[in-house]
């Protein structure tokens, strides 16, 4: 257990001395000064309100809507209401000013690091001074290949292979229903921030499904998981490759763009590729226009990718709060969305997944 327990422990033995010595020196002026009477002795507001718990908060950028929800989820969980103050810093996309960030919550003595990182490499060194200094640091969203699993207390996040493992699922079963022969398959994926724990995931379910069920993967291009990218690389890769029939974009961001590169190409971005549509894949299914374009059938498949994770790390801080050892690793929940009810469930490691056809009252809401 970190020593900030002791810490802890520290400030709140010592939070109850003044509050004790407080009542004793009422206590003694009282009886100086001669009134004894039981009402008078009744002890003015002492209890001093709760010291919150201080969160330093280093998010990695704000990138795409998938960020800007989980940021918006981080800052309507942590607030003086609910007890905490957050101390929130945008990195940019930037790992030095994510460091920096990091440095400073130390300097300010804050009782709880949550770090989302932008890349998994490069932070044992600030994640160890953090240590040093009793501070637990929770990671958020993607992962650190820290050497020792010690340098961070717990992640809460999403399986990002198992995403791209379901998506790619998906399509398989969709070509068997429709008939498409896999070697019919010639896919490009536009990558997300290279080194990105949800890139490396999503990369690793597509490149694996591809092996397995023999479909060409044209190019892995890195799209940052942005529009603007999105759309430039789609654009070259269409002059590329003429095949080209499926674009998996490891996030909607990317998909917006790519659906503005397939339109500007004079082509259809939909799931029918027998008529020669270009079929769009995607994660997050965070903002509306993503489902627009799933009902619309200009995305056939989204893997949804959860932003909501201020609570679960509610729930940890909570449970280290009391003393508690929280799990190592929390997942949150996540489903499909599609176009057509053609795969209406799909099967990975064993477990079954449901799959939402988009409706137009889901778009109304
Ligand atoms: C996934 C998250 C990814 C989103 C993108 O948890 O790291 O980063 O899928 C975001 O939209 O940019
Ligand atoms: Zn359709």
């Amino acid at each position: 257990m970190y020593k900030f327990t002791e810490r802890r422990e520290k400030e709140m033995r010592l939070q109850n001395r003044i509050l004790k010595a407080g009542i004793c020196l009422l206590a003694a002026v009282s009886l100086l000064t001669g009134c004894d009477k039981k009402s008078e002795m009744v002890p003015a507001e002492t209890s001093p309100a709760p010291k919150p718990v201080v969160i330093g908060f280093s998010q990695l950028g704000a990138e795409s809507d998938w960020r800007s929800a989980n940021t918006q989820s981080m800052k309507t969980t942590f607030t003086a209401e609910n007890g905490y103050q957050l101390i929130f810093e945008d990195g940019q996309q930037k790992q030095s000013n994510q460091i920096r960030a990091i440095r400073t919550f130390i300097q300010q003595d804050v009782d709880y690091i949550v770090l989302a990182p932008v890349t998994e490499t490069g932070w044992d060194t600030v994640l160890q001074e953090a240590k040093d200094a009793g501070i637990p640091v929770i990671l958020l969203d993607r992962q650190v290949d820290a050497t020792d699993d010690s340098l961070f207390t717990c992640w809460v996040g999403s399986d990002f292979e198992l995403e791209g493992r379901k998506v790619t699922e998906w399509l398989r079963q969709y070509t068997i229903r429709k008939g498409i022969d896999p070697s019919e398959i010639h896919i490009v994926n536009i990558q997300g921030t290279i080194g990105a724990s949800a890139q490396i995931g999503r990369t690793k379910g597509l490149a694996r499904a591809a092996e397995e069920n023999g479909w060409e993967l044209l190019a892995e291009v890195p799209g940052d998981f942005t529009q603007t990218k999105g759309r430039e690389v789609m654009a070259e890769l269409l002059n590329m490759y003429e095949d080209l029939n499926v674009v998996y974009c490891e996030n909607d961001n990317e998909a917006f763009g790519a659906i503005e590169a397939i339109e500007a190409a004079g082509k259809k971005a939909g799931s029918d590729l027998q008529a020669g549509e270009i079929m769009v894949i995607s994660f997050d299914g965070v903002k509306k226009e993503a489902m627009e374009y799933v009902y619309e059938d200009k995305i056939s498949c989204i893997g949804e990718c959860n932003p909501e994770q201020g609570a679960m790390v509610q729930e940890v801080i909570g449970k280290l709060e009391r003393g508690e050892t929280p799990e190592k690793f929390s997942y949150v929940q996540e489903g499909m969305l599609t176009h057509d009810d053609t795969v209406p469930e799909v099967m990975v490691g064993g477990k079954k997944y449901p799959v939402t056809v988009v409706t137009g009252e889901m778009i109304q809401e």
